[in-house]
């Protein structure tokens, strides 16, 4: 087994004879759309898989039949109660009297979804004679988000290079794409951006629209939507209008002719994503309008195609701030209100960038009157690549379980992504940074495909358990066998927190390496902008470590709810896991463990060491239950994983003991080299923007 087949990989199962019995034909509606041919075939392929078997079609219900419909389709016996309230995407998977199992949606989409679940119940031992399922998405656009350049490289990616094959479409139409929209359906990711958020202008000119469309056409049987990044000086780059100021009306009707153009060869076309004044990337602001400014124009060009905008508030000015974590706050909180209907604002998870730990972004829950849409990074930019083992199904989950403490009774940050505050039928949605690319794995690693699953998963409903995830997805991707199932899953709910503990504990972040983020750089200090300097973040010094975002440092925590911002006003309410986010502590500083801050941070990176370790034990531990080339190829990268979780806690500890200039805390082991050393450690090949 080489990865290629994910978490789809129907292998022979011990009830294979309850499967055959539960399925040995399948009833399809007459005249079936592609869509239902999918669903048709994929639990033909399933089931042939787990029993060696595979189910006839059959022309009506009866024992052993699973019958796939509609309440158009389906015989009235068969329709299930309340099929109004599952919406268009929602599907049931139920065992009726007779031995017939119904799988049952308002949509050919919902029953592809359905009869993925029922897969899912299937290929993990779910008792089939007894299935009473029934779900809907929480959220109406779940969506990743490739930044795949037109060049076929990939801006922070670890697993080769993109699966467009730009160069070969649309003519030829890669087997893959068809694989990539079946894993997608199974999770319910009902949308794809294909191209980097820095994007190009060409995306946009015909023979690339036509390349788009091709992709278009292979994924909507799946009910997956091609949505763009489109660059905001597209019509000025092009040299077809003379500025690209959102105002203008020649700009306007441009983007109105060019959606027209679209839609005539993606009638279905998602809408754009746009990343504008933010590192470079041209925007409103040239002209001194605003995000909203630029936003509505674009979503007036595609609103009477029905698509949306995509917003992104990853925004930092081109001025020194006080502290970055605060700017996208100071732009779009007073645009609450302003941003035409089918406009998003997708805001990444926390304030800074992706860290192994960020406090959730304040914007979620202060912008009432807008839909903010979550944008998880599912590739580990600055989580260790594709090297390192670290589930993010807990990282999500934390975030989207956060109370932003905006409503009396609480309110989550899931709940708002979740539309509770905003007015009924406006849109919502997930964003996830793509992790996939060509190689056999999809993402690079074996582990790195749960975060892509796990991902859709939330996106589908954000809040589910990562636990029951991971699970989930390791039962289908591994073994069943519930010692191995305990072990695996155990690996994977301490991994994020082992990540945090070795590079950025309590509270630390963006110490990463220049550009490329990976490994250990916290004494950089030479970069042109303050904000690009990890000593910026830490602000390390004699006195002390933190950055202080109280009202005596930048403020940053008035962002926050008032009676969040309270509670972490005081270091000793701050959960300890924030403590260096939010307040700049002496050396000295009691902490709760009786240590002082100065050995509880040595500790953590000696903890973060033992869980890398530990992890690599658990996994020798594990190797009678794994095939044999899966087995190998995840030690082999754990053995990466302890190696560089000790250099970072070396490197890191040399170097914060150089600044505090205090001797290493009682029992703390030196690190072998001095620090020069590690600072002068180069890389000879680190992937970066591509
Ligand atoms: C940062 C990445 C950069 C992206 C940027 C973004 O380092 O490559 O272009 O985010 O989200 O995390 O736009």
């Amino acid at each position: 087994e080489d990865g290629y087949e994910l978490w789809l990989r129907y292998r022979p199962v011990r009830e294979a004879g309850v499967v055959t019995r539960h399925a040995r034909s399948i009833v399809a509606p007459a005249n079936p759309s592609p869509t239902v041919r999918a669903a048709v075939a994929e639990l033909r392929r399933g089931v042939k898989g787990m029993t060696g078997r595979e189910p006839g079609a059959a022309t009506r219900p009866g024992a052993g039949t699973i019958v796939l419909g509609t309440p158009a389709t389906l015989p009235a016996a068969l329709v299930p109660a309340g099929m109004a309230a599952l919406g268009p995407e929602g599907y049931v998977v139920h065992s009726a009297a007779g031995g017939i199992t119904v799988i049952a949606a308002n949509s050919d989409t919902g029953l592809l979804y359905g009869a993925f679940a029922w897969l899912r119940a299937a290929s993990t031992g779910a008792a089939l004679a007894g299935l009473a399922q029934r779900s809907a998405p929480k959220l109406q656009l779940r969506v990743l988000n490739h930044w795949d350049n037109l060049d076929r490289t990939v801006e922070r990616g670890y697993a080769g290079e993109s699966i467009w094959n730009w160069w070969a479409l649309p003519d030829v139409r890669d087997r893959r794409y068809v694989d990539y929209a079946r894993a997608n359906a199974s999770l319910g990711i009902n949308g794809t951006v294909l191209n980097n958020v820095n994007s190009k202008p060409e995306i946009l000119t015909a023979p690339w629209l036509a390349k788009a469309a091709a992709l278009a056409d292979v994924l909507r049987p799946y009910g997956i939507r091609v949505y763009l990044s489109a660059r905001f000086s597209t019509p000025l780059e092009l040299k077809e209008t003379a500025t690209a100021d959102p105002l203008a009306p020649e700009v306007a009707a441009w983007w109105r002719a060019k959606a027209d153009e679209i839609y005539r060869v993606i009638p279905d076309f998602g809408g754009f994503l746009v990343k504008a004044n933010s590192e470079g990337q041209p925007g409103p602001q040239d002209y001194r309008r605003s995000h909203a400014d630029g936003a509505n124009m674009l979503a007036a060009a595609v609103a009477p195609h029905g698509g949306v905008v995509m917003w992104r508030a990853f925004v930092y000015a081109a001025e020194n701030p006080v502290d970055r974590a605060m700017q996208a706050y100071d732009e779009f909180k007073p645009l609450d209100g302003k941003f035409a209907a089918n406009v998003l604002v997708q805001v990444k998870n926390g304030p800074i960038d992706f860290q192994p730990r960020e406090p959730f972004h304040p914007l979620f829950g202060a912008m009432p009157a807008t839909p903010l849409m979550m944008e998880f990074q599912v590739t580990k930019e600055y989580l260790g690549y594709a090297t390192h083992l670290a589930y993010l199904g807990t990282m999500f989950e934390e975030t989207l379980r956060a109370d932003t403490e905006r409503s009396p009774g609480g309110l989550t940050v899931a709940q708002v992504v979740e539309g509770a505050q905003g007015r009924p039928g406006r849109p919502t949605g997930m964003a996830g940074v793509a992790n996939i690319g060509s190689e056999r794995t999809w993402s690079g690693s074996h582990f790195d495909q749960a975060n892509w699953y796990a991902y859709g998963r939330l996106a589908w409903d954000p809040q589910a358990s990562s636990r029951a995830i991971a699970r989930e997805w390791a039962a289908q991707t591994f073994t069943r066998e519930p010692r191995a199932l305990d072990g695996i899953v155990a690996m994977m709910m301490d991994s994020r927190e082992a990540v945090v503990n070795y590079m950025t504990p309590l509270g630390l972040h963006h110490i990463m390496g220049t550009g490329h983020h990976h490994g250990p750089a916290p004494w950089v200090a030479d970069l042109e902008r303050p904000d690009w300097n990890p000593v910026y973040y830490h602000k390390a010094g004699r006195d002390g470590i933190g950055f202080d975002r109280t009202a005596a440092g930048s403020n940053a925590l008035a962002q926050y709810a008032p009676s969040l911002a309270r509670k972490y006003a005081d270091p000793r309410t701050t959960p300890e896991p924030l403590l260096l986010w939010f307040h700049h502590l002496p050396w000295d500083y009691p902490m709760p463990s009786g240590r002082t801050l100065w050995a509880e941070l040595a500790n953590r990176y000696d903890q973060g060491v033992a869980q890398a370790q530990a992890l690599r034990a658990q996994w020798t531990a594990l190797r009678p239950y794994i095939d044999a080339r899966r087995h190998e190829d995840v030690a082999t990268l754990l053995d990466v994983q302890v190696r560089e979780a000790q250099w970072w806690r070396d490197a890191c500890l040399a170097y914060f003991q150089s600044v505090s200039g205090r001797p290493l805390p009682p029992g703390v082991k030196a690190p072998p080299l001095p620090l020069e050393r590690y600072k002068a450690l180069q890389f000879p090949y680190a992937p970066g923007r591509g």
